[in-house]
């Protein structure tokens, strides 16, 4: 993005008081938590889409949970990264500020996040697949593949929405409602290919929201949104959080003040 585009999100953002952040499995890449598509996106011989369906659990629970648990063990042990930590902070920058992810990795909580839409649930919960309790599940490695449910004896699964899979409706709601309803929509770290979470954007828009996307390359999203920052989310962030503290920040050389 060039110098002037930028002076003018950032006057903007500093006027801005409601704010939102639609993160993709991009904002944890820094974090060492490999993406779903691209190069890394691969686990042994499979593609992610097609191991998070029900219809690779209903064939084959014991690989589908081998998968889920590499993937568990490989994210327990990480950290948020800074991208995380603007996110999280952004919550005392702007009087509304909420993340709308479609990560399931926990990351955001971790990184002190508490406004937080977790679209497409979460690694670290199964459910009871005949009664549909949910449970949290934080042993990695897991002692059994597949896990049982303790209570019933019956499969559990995780507690994640696969493709063919309702959104949980309040979930999705409430997400729209917020698109709808922001100033200001940050894209992050997402291809942008898998819906509903991909028209989020199309209702900020619509109803009259910049649309701000970072990636490290340009989606599908990319000629519809109002401002492209290419690069790692661990660097755009923290450097547009800089750029704003100076701008609002009434003892700074430049003299600008806030803008609201
Ligand atoms: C960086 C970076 C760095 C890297 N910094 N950037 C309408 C049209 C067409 C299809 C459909 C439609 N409506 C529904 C569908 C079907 C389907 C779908 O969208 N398919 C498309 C693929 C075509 N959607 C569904 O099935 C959804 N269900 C549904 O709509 O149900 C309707 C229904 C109603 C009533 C009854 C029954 C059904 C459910 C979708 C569930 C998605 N689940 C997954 C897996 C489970 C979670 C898990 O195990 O972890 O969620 S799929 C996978 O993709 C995962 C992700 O959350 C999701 C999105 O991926 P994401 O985050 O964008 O990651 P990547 O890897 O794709 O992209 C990473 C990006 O980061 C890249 O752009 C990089 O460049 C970038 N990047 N490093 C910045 N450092």
């Amino acid at each position: 993005m060039d110098d002037t585009k930028t002076a003018s999100l950032i006057e903007f953002l500093a006027g801005a008081r409601r704010v939102v952040a639609l993160t993709g499995a991009g904002i944890s890449a820094e974090s060492g938590v490999p993406t779903f598509r691209g190069k890394d996106g691969l686990w042994r011989q499979y593609r992610a889409e097609s191991l998070a369906t029900p219809e690779a659990f209903s064939r084959d629970p014991a690989l589908v949970w081998e998968w889920y648990d590499w993937r568990r063990g490989l994210i327990a042990p990480v950290g948020p990264n800074p991208g995380h930590e603007v996110l999280a902070a952004w919550e005392e920058r702007f009087e509304n500020f909420a993340v709308i992810t479609q990560n399931v990795d926990g990351l955001h909580r971790k990184a002190g996040t508490r406004n937080l839409l977790e679209l497409h649930g979460n690694i670290w919960r199964a459910r009871c697949t005949r009664e549909g309790t949910v449970r949290e599940l934080p042993a990695t490695p897991l002692p059994r593949v597949p896990p049982l449910c303790p209570d019933c004896g019956a499969l559990l699964r995780p507690d994640i929405i696969w493709f063919g899979e309702p959104l949980d409706p309040d979930v999705l709601d409430r997400a729209f409602a917020l698109s709808a309803g922001c100033q200001a929509l940050f894209v992050i770290g997402t291809s942008s290919v898998v819906q509903p979470a991909a028209s989020l954007p199309a209702a900020a828009a619509r109803a009259g929201a910049r649309v701000i996307e970072v990636n490290l390359e340009p989606t599908p999203l990319t000629p519809y949104a109002d401002h492209f920052i290419a690069g790692p989310a661990g660097r755009v962030l923290p450097s547009l959080d800089r750029q704003l503290r100076e701008w609002t920040d009434p003892g700074h050389s430049s003299g600008k003040g806030r803008s609201s």
